[in-house]
């Protein structure tokens, strides 16, 4: 494992698979959320307007699972962190995961592309508010007072993933792309990959097995993030 120049941006993408060893599930492994849920009941406007009680179900259980003392950033975010805060160039980290493992870690420079689990939104104004409590269909809006009128700060299938126009920008400008943990599946980040390339940047996987854009990348690294990042994170650090 070898990168021949040293970079000055790096964009990082990250999936659930960074989380995974936090005790995190992801999505479409095995064991993995979408077993248990039909994805667009949780995880679409359409399954909310259905069951509003099964969908705040399933993210106060999410919530509270990264509220409580079995949840820890991992060795990956951890390195993460630390390439932050040596690296002599710029880091961003555009995460499709919506727990605060990456800010809880020490991460300073991260863009949620598909929301966060400890916000929630005023249906009537879009307002997004802090939030650590289960939400339920009676819970007043504090925005707008309304009971029913909020809903978790998520970007569900169909809606518009959050700050496209800084993440777009980032991937024209920088000169390594790294992508963790994700299985490539879910538009837009799947296409970044494709994104970076058309500006002849070096782009680098890393996951526990290939995916299905594995072949749109110049390396694959493949193992466990809490030793491949870690590792590959070294190896830029070497290079400052
Ligand atoms: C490890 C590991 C370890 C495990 N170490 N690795 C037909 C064609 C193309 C697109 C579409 C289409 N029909 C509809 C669409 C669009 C749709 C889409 O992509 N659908 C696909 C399913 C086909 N996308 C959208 O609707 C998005 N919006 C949109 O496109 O707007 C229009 C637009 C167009 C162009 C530009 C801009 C906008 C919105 C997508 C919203 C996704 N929301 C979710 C749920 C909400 C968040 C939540 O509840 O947490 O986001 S879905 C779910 O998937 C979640 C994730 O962020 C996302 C990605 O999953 P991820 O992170 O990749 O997890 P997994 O489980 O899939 O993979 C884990 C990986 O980790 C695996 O590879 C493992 O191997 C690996 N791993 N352990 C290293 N220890």
């Amino acid at each position: 494992m070898n990168i021949n120049f040293s970079p000055k941006h790096i964009v990082i993408l990250t999936g659930a698979g960074i989380s995974a060893e936090s005790g995190i599930k992801t999505f479409r492994d095995a064991n993995g959320l979408w077993e248990e849920h039909d994805i667009m009941d949780v995880a679409s406007p359409q399954g909310f307007q259905r069951d509003p009680k099964l969908v705040h179900r399933f993210y106060n259980l999410r919530r509270q699972q990264l509220l409580s003392d079995e949840v820890h950033p991992n060795q990956a975010h951890i390195a993460l962190a630390e390439l932050e805060e040596k690296f002599q160039g710029k880091i961003t980290i555009v995460t499709q995961n919506v727990d605060n493992l990456h800010e809880s870690a020490g991460s300073k420079n991260i863009l949620h592309m598909h929301g966060e689990l400890l916000k929630m939104k005023c249906i009537d104004t879009g307002k997004s508010l802090s939030n650590k409590r289960d939400i339920t269909i009676d819970s007043p809006c504090p925005c707008c007072l309304k009971k029913g009128n909020l809903r978790p700060d998520i970007v569900w299938f169909g809606e518009y993933p959050m700050h496209m126009d800084q993440i777009t920008k980032e991937l024209e400008e920088c000169d390594l792309f790294v992508s963790i943990g994700t299985s490539g599946v879910v538009y837009p980040a799947a296409m970044f990959v494709e994104i970076a390339k058309s500006f002849n940047t070096f782009c680098v996987e890393i996951n526990m097995e290939e995916t299905q854009v594995s072949d749109n990348f110049d390396m694959h690294i493949q193992g466990p993030a809490t030793e491949t990042v870690t590792n590959f994170v070294q190896l830029l650090i070497d290079k400052e």
